[in-house]
């Protein structure tokens, strides 16, 4: 596809690939409004109940294009962030299914914070995450900041992020930076079988769980168990409630319809 980005759905499950691969999947502009497009287009479709996000080739995505950058007429850094970056990641949180990233290979830049704003990380063996930015003189962007402490805690995102070392798929694992590791043949089969499993799930309270998560981090234990009551009170008036204890009744797998 032309603007390096193609979509496939089956099945209930969206895959979102970053197709640039003689670059490492690095993010052009076109790149960008195409990922953005995409990711809205399966936040608004019912029928989409879980999504994989992945890299074509040997990387994940190594980052913002930096031939790009270099163009007489290539927009501010900020004006970059705030009409291209942030979007994405912002669509990526507020989306109601889950979003898997599927690590390949490097993800570097901003294509470690897309990673970083993924629900759920399955890395292969050949992953690695480098925080590039200090390197080319900038700062960590595109959520890295926010989303890596609350990911591996202070100690640990100060390091990744000052050093810029790049860490591999193991030290990834231990750190939390992912939820697991698999070899490189097996990555496309186990994200698929991990979205299917959550395609599978009640969207709504899928959906109001990843919002809850989200919303955990501002505020206090107090607000939290007001929260959850009040959403556990929108979960408990839909169909897929009375369809889950029906199942258990009936000591059957449950068919969530999204109603
Ligand atoms: C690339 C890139 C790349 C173009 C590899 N661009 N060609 C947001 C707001 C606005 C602007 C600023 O930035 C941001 C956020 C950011 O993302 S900043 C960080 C941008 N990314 C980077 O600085 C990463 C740059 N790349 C690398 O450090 C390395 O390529 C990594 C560590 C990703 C992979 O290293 P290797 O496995 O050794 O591969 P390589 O360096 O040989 O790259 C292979 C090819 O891909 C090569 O092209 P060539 O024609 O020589 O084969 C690279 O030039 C190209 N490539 N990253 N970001």
């Amino acid at each position: 596809m032309p603007d390096g980005v193609r979509v496939e759905v089956a099945d209930a499950v969206a895959t979102i690939t970053l197709d640039r691969p003689e670059s490492l999947n690095a993010l052009t502009i076109p790149m960008k409004v195409a990922l953005r497009e995409a990711l809205g287009s399966i936040a608004g479709d019912r029928s989409v109940r879980a999504v994989v996000l992945t890299g074509s080739g040997r990387a994940f995505c190594a980052g913002q294009d930096l031939g790009e950058r270099e163009a007489p007429d290539a927009p501010s850094l900020d004006v970059e962030l705030r009409e291209r970056y942030n979007p994405i990641i912002r669509a990526i949180r507020s989306m109601g299914q889950p979003v898997i990233a599927a690590v390949n290979g490097v993800a570097a830049g901003a294509g470690a914070s897309i990673a970083f704003a993924c629900d759920l990380r399955i890395a292969s063996t050949e992953a690695r995450f480098v925080l590039a930015f200090g390197r080319i003189g900038l700062v960590p962007d595109s959520g890295a900041t926010w989303l890596l402490p609350r990911l591996v805690g202070a100690a640990r995102a100060a390091e990744i992020a000052l050093l810029g070392d790049a860490i591999g798929a193991d030290d990834a694992l231990r750190f939390g930076l992912v939820n697991r590791v698999v070899p490189a043949d097996a990555l496309a089969t186990e994200s698929r079988a991990m979205a299917e499993r959550l395609a599978a799930g009640a969207p709504l309270a899928t959906a109001l769980t990843k919002h809850a998560l989200d919303r955990s981090w501002g505020i206090g234990l107090d607000e939290a168990l007001d929260g959850e009551a009040k959403l556990q009170g929108i979960a408990g008036a839909t169909r897929d409630h009375a369809e889950g204890l029906a199942a258990f009744r009936e000591k059957r797998p449950p068919r969530f319809t999204g109603e």
